[in-house]
């Protein structure tokens, strides 16, 4: 029981009168943060109360929300290790963000080389972090950074202008290129649903979550009904969501976006990184690997690391990781990475010997985590490429049919698009957390997707680096989507060793193992759209990044093309118009696709197949 104070030159300092109703390991101290332009950041440091020796920091820069009351500690279950090594919990709102002053801004970009008097989040982190081990009681001037997604962005944009103090950070699953990538374009396709509702989440009200007013439970159909995406502005956001203005604006990746593209902005490697990504991450699997990738090309010192588990976004904190829907994984995968997260902390700020690979690689199918010396690995690997064949064969053999009989074809209508997930389409977050993991026997009926599968595997193919999609195909319109997803499917025969009451009956299941979508217009290039020429052989390559998958004997490894996913995708009008956001409802078209399975014109995958 007691009043905490902090002896701060700068700062308003709040009180924090503690009244413990459960046992309280921390002290928590409030301050007002002052920032170099004068605007403060609501800040709440928790000082464990066991440890008198100065400690190191550990810090959370967010948009999110910071513990209102004191009791609301550190978590003992997912902070468990951290706690027991000794640390400072220090959690920030970023500008804009509940008591935070300022604006709040989506993905706020560092500010433009030479403006020496602007702010970002890199002069944030610098100016709480030069406070904080001025102010902290018992500090040893040594701090993290640490976050997942946006928070891993907010870690990552501190490198522009690391502080001396920072020794450090660890970015899980930060977005990077938010026109290629990540939570608001995949090449170029604009994703709706997660973007639309995020605006509203965040832009509405500065200090709550407010979600998007649905009026039915389907969204599919609320999307759908919408029409044109002129229409959200004239009819439901009318100018008020800030972000939503900006996407409107840049259909392309000009300026605008390529400011936000963090990797590239990066000085060379000199801050130690964690990177963290989950091979089911519904929101940022790309950002992590863009952002090691980047920092590999300077890192002479050995200081970038990577670690790829079974996850969706931040399932790493999750109570075990064991399973992800109904895909078991064998071990507690969460728990194992929390261990080596805390020897990472443990070693950069209490000096504690770290052995630990460049690349810790979760290998699902196999279930075994892979020590490389980098990934994807350069060594060890033979890139093979996949066919697609007729009779809905894939095969590594190439096909020999000539064009005129070596294709299959489907009609992609705007006005009846895949569904991404079985409807209803709500707005459950458990729902969205786990689409990636869901059986796509769902659409396989459907005469817009199509579907090319292997015989029964004689042996295992393991997957381990880059997976490339390779079509070649035409549209009858004159811009179009092409969507390829990566199939797992399972036996249809039970096998003994999955045989028990509580075990789910996974027969036949169909589980994505990589997926992505191209907006056609951007195939050469995301600054300027280019229309497709009607019914003439296309080449579309789409980046299905890299993985590290077994798919086993007796699987069958599956491809799907379909021209629409939605509404995690806006629908493609399929008639070029200069900005898809602003086209009429008369411009969306049906258009006959066809995907090429011929000698001339061959599609199908490329795999980086682990020789071993
Ligand atoms: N994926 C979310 C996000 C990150 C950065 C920008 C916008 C959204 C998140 O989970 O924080």
């Amino acid at each position: 029981m007691g009043l905490v104070m902090v002896a701060a030159a700068s700062g308003a300092i709040y009180a924090a009168h503690l009244t413990p109703k459960k046992p309280r390991h921390f002290d928590a101290i409030r301050a007002m943060v002052p920032m170099r332009d004068g605007v403060k950041l609501e800040t709440v440091v928790f000082v464990p109360r066991q440890t008198h020796a100065p400690l190191p920091m550990l810090i959370k820069r967010t948009p999110y929300g910071v513990a209102e009351k004191d009791d609301d500690e550190p978590d003992q279950d997912t902070l468990r290790e951290l706690i027991a090594d000794g640390y400072v919990f220090v959690y920030q709102n970023i500008r804009g963000r509940f008591k935070s002053e300022g604006t709040f801004e989506i993905d706020r970009p560092l500010r433009d080389p030479g403006d020496e008097n602007g702010t970002d989040e890199a002069t944030d982190a610098y100016d709480t972090i030069e406070w904080l081990v001025h102010n902290v009681p018992n500090n040893n001037g040594r701090a993290c950074l640490r976050g997942v997604s946006y928070d891993a962005w907010t870690a990552v944009l501190a490198l522009a202008l690391p502080h001396p103090a920072l020794k450090c950070i660890s970015e899980q699953a930060s977005p990077n290129d938010m026109f290629v990538n990540d939570d608001i374009h995949h090449n170029g396709a604009f994703r709706l649903s997660v973007s639309l509702e995020y605006a509203a989440l965040m832009e509405t009200k500065k200090d709550e979550f407010k979600e998007f007013d649905f009026d039915r439970k389907d969204t599919y159909d609320w999307y759908l009904s919408l029409g044109s995406l002129a229409h959200v502005d004239e009819r439901y956001v009318h100018g008020t969501l800030p972000s939503w203005e900006d996407y409107v604006a840049h259909p392309n990746r000009d300026d605008f976006w390529k400011k936000r593209a963090t990797a590239e902005r990066l000085p060379k490697s000199t801050v130690p990184n964690l990177n963290v990504a989950g091979w089911w991450d519904q929101e940022d699997l790309v950002g992590p690997l863009d952002i090691y990738a980047k920092l590999e090309e300077s890192d002479s010192k050995h200081l970038n690391y990577l670690v790829v588990g079974p996850w969706n976004h931040g399932g790493w904190f999750a109570a075990t990781g064991r399973k992800l829907g109904v895909v078991d994984f064998g071990s507690d995968t969460a728990k194992e990475f929390r261990v080596l997260q805390a020897r990472w902390f443990a070693h950069w700020l209490h000096d504690a010997p770290l052995d630990l690979p460049e690349a810790t690689i979760f290998e699902t199918g196999s279930n075994r985590w892979r020590k490389l010396d980098r990934f994807p690995p350069a060594t060890g690997i033979t890139k093979k490429k996949l066919y697609f064949r007729a009779g809905g064969a894939l095969s590594f053999d190439p096909p020999t049919e000539s064009d005129a009989d070596g294709f299959d074809s489907y009609v992609s209508d705007p006005a009846n698009p895949v569904p991404y997930r079985p409807r209803p389409i709500t707005t459950s977050n458990d729902e969205w957390r786990e689409w990636l993991v869901q059986d796509q026997r769902f659409v396989e009926h459907r005469t817009d997707v199509l579907t090319w599968k292997t015989d029964v595997l004689d042996h295992d193919v393991v997957v381990l680096g880059d997976i490339m999609a390779e079509l070649q195909a035409s549209t009858s319109g004159t811009d179009s989507d092409f969507i390829v997803k990566l199939i797992d499917v399972y036996p249809d025969t039970k096998l003994e060793k999955d045989a028990g009451a509580n075990v789910p009956d996974l027969r036949g299941f169909e589980l994505i193992i990589a997926c992505d979508v191209l907006r056609g217009r951007f195939r050469n290039g995301f600054e300027r759209p280019e229309p497709i020429v009607p019914n003439a052989v296309t080449k579309f390559a789409i980046d299905l990044h890299p993985n590290a998958h077994a798919f086993l004997k007796g699987h069958r490894i599956m491809v799907q093309v379909q021209s629409t996913w939605f509404p995690l995708i806006d629908r493609n009008p399929q008639k070029f118009v200069d900005n898809i956001f602003k086209a009429d409802d008369a411009d969306f078209i049906k258009a006959t696709q066809r995907v090429f399975r011929s000698r001339a014109s061959a599609s199908g995958i490329v795999l980086s197949v682990a020789n071993d």
